[in-house]
């Protein structure tokens, strides 16, 4: 395929799919310098390092928006061509850099990243919404990231708390403005066709581009694939929307999340998703 038609193909698999792979989007040089803030990150954990599944076979470390790493992260994120690739993924004319979210499995434990969908966390709507999704090991496809095709456009579930093992259900905000999740794991193990699931095996510099609105999660490491270190990046566009989380939250959440809640206290539902602390990238 030639470049023209790899962003048509990749435009529509992003738009009816909700997720697309990108090979080789990164250089290897590109490649070292998200490895070395990925590294920054965790040696440096900030307020929301978070263990998750601490002290069992399935932990694994997590943090979102690392405050200590922001600049670095500006940088980052302007010196590769992230702006061009969604400008031209969905057709919008500007671009803004969200925040980073950083994932390490090791050691072969770390078990699933629970099914979720990220908008159950962040106050967000509309399509222009995109994670990148990076890992630095060639991940073989069991071990891979795991998306529902489609389900972008489905219906909004209650988040996991990411707390209980036992239970990759358990909700997050509780209450009932929004259902609970399924527990999908149960449901493939009955049925492996009861949902669409896409994966790919990618290589170091290849990316996944997914919708956070869709439904997904990571599958495990294990004795062969033993260590899974994954830099997320979120990124949004021109139809990018402010969409309140439910008033009531178990978890203490605010409506509008716990991320960045001061600078997007300006924002009520409907409102183009836009404050002044988001690196333009085009
Ligand atoms: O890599 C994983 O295990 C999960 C990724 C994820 O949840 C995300 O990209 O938002
Ligand atoms: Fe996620």
């Amino acid at each position: 395929m030639d470049a023209s038609k790899r962003k048509v193909f990749a435009r529509k698999a992003f738009e009816d799919d909700g997720a697309v792979l990108i090979e080789g989007f990164l250089n290897p040089e590109q490649l070292a310098r998200c490895r070395s803030v990925y590294d920054w990150c965790v040696e440096n954990p900030g307020p929301l390092a978070f263990e998750l599944f601490a002290g069992t076979e399935k932990e694994t470390h997590n943090e979102n928006a690392n405050p200590g790493a922001l600049e670095q992260l500006n940088a980052l994120v302007s010196s590769i061509p992230f702006g061009e690739l969604f400008a031209d993924l969905w057709g919008s004319k500007n671009v803004w850099y969200f925040a980073e979210e950083v994932f390490l499995k090791k050691n072969g434990k770390g078990g699933r990243t629970p099914w979720h969908q990220d908008t159950s966390y962040l106050p967000w709507d509309g399509p222009h919404w995109a994670n990148a999704w990076i890992s630095f090991e060639a991940v073989p496809q069991r071990n891979s990231l795991e998306v529902i095709k489609g389900s972008h456009r489905g219906i909004l579930y209650d988040g996991t708390n990411f707390l209980d093992a036992e239970d990759p259900t358990a909700p997050l905000h509780g209450g009932s403005a929004l259902p609970r999740l399924p527990d999908i794991e149960a449901e493939r193990r009955i049925n492996p066709n009861k949902y669409e699931v896409l994966s790919w095996a990618t290589k170091p510099g290849d990316i996944v581009v997914l919708h956070p609105g869709m439904l997904h999660g990571g599958a495990p490491v294990d004795s062969t694939f033993r260590n899974r270190h994954t830099l997320v990046l979120r990124f949004f566009g021109d139809d990018s929307y402010f969409r309140s989380l439910p008033s009531h939250s178990d978890s203490g959440y605010t409506q509008a999340g716990v991320l960045f809640v001061d600078q997007l206290g300006h924002l009520k539902d409907g409102d183009r998703f836009r404050a002044p602390c988001f690196k333009q990238l085009r």
